[in-house]
């Protein structure tokens, strides 16, 4: 259950963060599938608690009321329709699904499809749950109990019990709902905070993917789970890596401190198991998420996110460009404080993105995965799948350059006040290619740098420290 089902030369996920069921199906038929993505991750699709102070936070997503497909993404047959116009365009959609908890305590709650609870009693009667399907209402607060951490509330979010029957039983027929609406997978919140064995069974129980929907016969659900392990605690990321994938937190920590400078980037030469991460067949990799970027969760002022854009760039395109793990590009709202909900109206209706005339977004969204430096990265992962890194070159500090086999070259300038000029080996065919970071190869002619490949396959390549963007990217399918 760690293979995404992706569709043939494929290779990259997107969370687009609390985007309505309707406008991701006209995104993956107008944008992600011309584009090569991969699939989707989408924002918790259960019936929610509809809080109103803060008003309408983000955040409110993670406090269930129902399994009911309702939210402010949109019903199940929004739900439905979606799953079956990205399918039909390659991009596949996994669920952020969310076993650990029900909401925490709110006077009056009620959800967007009318379900209500008593959740000072622990009555979730739209499911139902009563008080015996959970655990005590002790805090998670000690890091190194597995048994707190798992047994207890974390942040006063009732705690369910997975290991009742009936309550399995609930969530695997919740999974296996989505499965029948055509889902490839789902992202399993706070898997830190469950039991692994009681995980395994539930993940054991749900059906084959949805034949109706492309799947091959007998596909398992692809399960990433998140799991934040950066060390020092008693829960470990491999107590789950037997029956699913897991976001690797210490890779976005620490890309974050590379490309800030704090850890020069000639060091990345063996990022990933090499700096003590688990195996690459295992990680579900990402520069920053829905909580790091806006400091909750794990990795601090480590993590780089769209607000610092260059860096954020380059760190993106390493982890496009460099294989390790399964990558999840973050597409963002922007946000001033982090509690603030996505563009929505006075009635708390999401506001659609507007698409400029240049390709990137309005209406506050920001849409990085709408960025020329990181869609086109995306189809050099594509161009460049199942070869190594070869020809590594750095500068001793914080310029580096490597190629993928014969098929993709990429360099980087991390120093603030020095030029990248070197003559270096692409590993390309002789001819001239287009840096798919500087512009875009478009119907046969490049919109930004050309870079011209010898028959010794050397280029001499140029990334000025005064540039927009501190990356070259060239590959064969850019071809000029
Ligand atoms: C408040 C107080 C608590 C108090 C509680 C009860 O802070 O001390 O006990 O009231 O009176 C929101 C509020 C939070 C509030 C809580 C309960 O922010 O202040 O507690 O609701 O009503 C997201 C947000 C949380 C949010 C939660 C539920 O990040 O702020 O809490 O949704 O709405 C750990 C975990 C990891 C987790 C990460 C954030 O190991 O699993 O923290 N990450 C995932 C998701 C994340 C989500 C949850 C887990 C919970 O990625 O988005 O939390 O489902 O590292
Ligand atoms: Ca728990």
């Amino acid at each position: 259950q760690k293979d995404p089902h992706v569709w043939d030369g494929r290779s990259a996920i997107v969370h687009l963060f609390e985007w309505k069921f309707a406008d991701i199906a006209d995104e993956c038929e107008r944008f992600l599938g011309p584009k090569g993505f991969a699939g989707v991750q989408v924002s918790p699709v259960h019936e929610n608690v509809i809080i109103s102070s803060p008003f309408r936070p983000w955040w409110e997503r993670y406090q269930l009321v129902s399994y009911k497909l309702v939210s402010r993404s949109g019903d199940e047959n929004a739900f439905r329709d979606m799953v079956r116009r990205c399918n039909n365009v390659g991009i596949r959609i996994y669920v952020d699904v969310v076993l650990n908890q029900m909401s925490g305590s709110w006077p009056d709650a009620h959800g967007q499809g009318g379900s209500t609870a008593d959740t000072y009693n622990l009555q979730y009667p739209a499911v139902p749950y009563g008080p015996g399907d959970f655990h005590s209402t002790c805090t998670v607060s000690n890091y190194q109990d597995p048994s707190n951490v798992r047994n207890c509330e974390l942040v006063g979010l009732h705690d369910l019990n997975q290991g009742s029957d009936y309550v399995r039983g609930k969530m695997i027929e919740y999974l296996n709902h989505l499965v029948d609406c055509g889902v490839a997978g789902f992202r399993v919140d706070a898997a830190k905070h469950m039991w692994p064995a009681d995980l395994q069974y539930i993940y054991s129980k749900v059906n084959n993917l949805n034949t109706d929907h492309g799947f091959p016969s007998g596909a398992r659900p692809f399960f990433y789970q998140e799991v934040i392990d950066l060390g020092g605690e008693a829960i470990h990321s491999t107590e789950y890596t037997g029956f699913g994938r897991v976001t690797e937190f210490k890779y976005s920590r620490d890309i974050g401190d590379a490309f800030r400078g704090n850890n020069a980037i000639k060091w990345l030469v063996n990022f990933g198991v090499g700096w003590g991460y688990i195996p690459d067949g295992d990680a579900l990799v990402f520069v920053d998420n829905h909580d790091n970027q806006r400091g909750h969760g794990a990795g601090g002022a480590s993590i780089l996110t769209y607000k610092t854009s260059k860096l954020y760039k380059m760190a993106v395109a390493f982890m496009l460009a460099y294989p390790y793990g399964y990558p999840r590009v973050m597409s963002s709202f922007s946000f001033d404080n982090s509690d603030q909900g996505p563009p929505q109206d006075g009635n708390g209706n999401i506001i659609s993105p507007s698409i400029n005339a240049d390709g990137t977004c309005g209406n506050g969204w920001v849409c990085e995965h709408r960025w020329r430096q990181i869609f086109n990265m995306v189809g050099f992962r594509n161009a460049v799948a199942g070869t190594a890194v070869s020809n590594w070159w750095d500068n001793g500090d914080k310029q580096i350059s490597f190629c993928r086999g014969n098929k993709g070259f990429v360099a980087f300038n991390d120093e603030f006040n020095n030029d990248l000029k070197q003559t270096l080996q692409t590993c390309l065919p002789a001819g001239d290619y287009c840096d798919v970071i500087s512009g875009s190869y478009e119907n046969g002619s490049c919109t930004g740098k050309t870079v011209t490949v010898g028959s010794d396959g050397k280029a001499y390549i140029e990334i000025l420290s005064s540039a927009d963007d501190g990356v070259l990217a060239i590959h064969v399918n850019s071809k000029v």
